[in-house]
């Protein structure tokens, strides 16, 4: 049984400085009950709070920590670069080396410029691909999070569902107005949309695996569909790649699905645990950002030194140990057989959605292929089940609508203690119904 009494006091006292006492909205455990855990340290699978308690960890920092907590590979790097100096805020050889990179590595990137987090990533793809067609649009998916732009924030998911504002004020008319919706995996939807504003949608954007209204996986056609749709009707198509770039392939989803938008954008693993983002695409398209171009976006921080050494180091060892994608698909699906079966046994309503190394468990027993189908999850079920694995020393992600992300730190023995856990967790949750 895990207590908390230091992390207890210690959100209290948070709620005094910081609104809601975190600095990120799902932390703050409100889906599921209970007082956040605050951390200290994180080695391999696991993270330690203030209390002393040690967690399996399944949420790996929302998805960067792929080679699990404080890896030596991206450490050292770190270190190396720290002595000649945290910030230049001009250009390094680094920079060219990590665009080469990745443009070596995602399918759809030629050009790529670096930024400080998804949000940003996203925000700039869009403005550019506005500056590009000259139009004014964008298609966005329910239920789909692509970070906190105001147009990114109406029928959003992750935190902004969690919380039940998934249209959240401070977002104007005239920039809801610009942001059209469909349901995810709904190809004649966004078809009917298109033929509503015609010449007039800049950009369609998704999570081409959507990780942000639990894990929800594109149907058998539907990238593809997407593709042929934008490339008839000149619409810059964007994978939002910040959760799946570099954890479902060395190229990202695009490349296990064999689909290739215009352009990408693109975070987390991108910086090994460094507050890193990136957006990027045909060459044509990404001249149109400024010098180059009249599409202005720039950055102090931007390139960071110290970013870029964590994020390259990162991503030259993915690239160089393909066998890391095999052996984190069959971690996550020896997890994924354990719970099902435990679920099975106990007679549970359950859809689990798995690719690669993320996974949703949904307690519902319909399929969840969209934002509609996810809410039909017992919420109230997720909460008491989250709670289980906590105090048996497993931190999942605080909410229904969020992925979990397997790390190469997580051996057999470990695979065997986490689906002992889940069988107990949920025997618990289901008693307490
Ligand atoms: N919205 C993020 C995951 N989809 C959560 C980020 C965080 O709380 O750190």
């Amino acid at each position: 049984m895990k207590i908390a009494p230091i992390s207890e006091e210690l959100f209290q006292r948070a709620q005094h400085s910081i609104p809601g006492g975190v600095n990120s909205p799902v932390r703050a455990f409100r889906a599921v009950g209970g007082n956040p855990r605050f951390m200290v340290s994180a080695k391999g699978p696991y993270m330690y709070d203030e209390d002393g308690n040690r967690y399996l960890e399944l949420i790996n920092s929302w998805g960067p920590m792929i080679l699990g907590h404080a890896d030596e590979i991206v450490q050292e790097a770190v270190q190396k670069a720290i002595p000649n100096s945290l910030s230049f805020g001009a250009p390094t050889r680094k920079e060219i080396e990590i665009a080469e990179l990745i443009a070596d590595m995602v399918p759809s990137i030629e050009k790529v410029r670096m930024v400080n987090s998804g949000t940003e990533a996203t925000m700039s793809a869009v403005r550019v691909a506005r500056g590009y067609t000259g139009r004014n649009k964008m298609i966005k998916f329910e239920g789909c999070y692509h970070g906190h732009g105001d147009s990114f924030l109406i029928a959003a998911g992750s935190g902004a569902i969690t919380l039940g504002v998934p249209d959240s004020p401070g977002v104007t008319k005239g920039v809801a107005a610009d942001t059209l919706t469909a349901p995810y995996n709904d190809l004649e939807a966004v078809k009917t949309l298109v033929e509503g504003n015609k010449d007039q949608v800049a950009a369609i954007i998704l999570e081409p695996v959507a990780g942000n209204m639990g894990l929800v996986l594109p149907e058998v056609g539907f990238l593809q569909g997407l593709r042929d749709l934008c490339t008839k009707e000149g619409i810059v198509l964007i994978f939002d790649e910040v959760m799946t770039g570099f954890r479902l392939a060395p190229g990202g989803a695009q490349q296990l699905f064999g689909v290739t938008p215009d352009m990408t954008t693109l975070g987390k693993i991108i910086g090994g645990g460094m507050p890193v983002g990136a957006y990027g695409g045909k060459k044509e398209i990404m001249n149109f950002v400024a010098p180059a171009g009249p599409v202005y976006q720039a950055g102090t921080l931007s390139g960071n030194p110290i970013a870029m050494s964590a994020g390259m180091a990162m991503l030259q060892y993915l690239q160089s140990h393909p066998e890391v994608y095999t052996n984190l698909e069959r971690t996550t699906t020896n997890m994924v057989n354990g719970m099902k079966k435990n679920m099975q046994e106990l007679g549970m309503n359950f859809t689990i959605n798995h690719v690669g190394s993320m996974f949703s468990i949904f307690f519902t027993e319909q399929p969840v292929t969209d934002f509609e189908s996810a809410k039909t999850s017992d919420t109230a079920m997720f909460g008491r089940y989250f709670n289980g694995m906590l105090q048996r020393g497993v931190y999942l992600a605080p909410s229904q609508y969020e992925s979990l992300f397997v790390s190469t730190a997580i051996t057999d023995e470990l695979v065997e203690e986490y689906i002992k856990a889940n069988r107990e967790a949920l025997q618990e949750a289901v008693a307490q119904q």
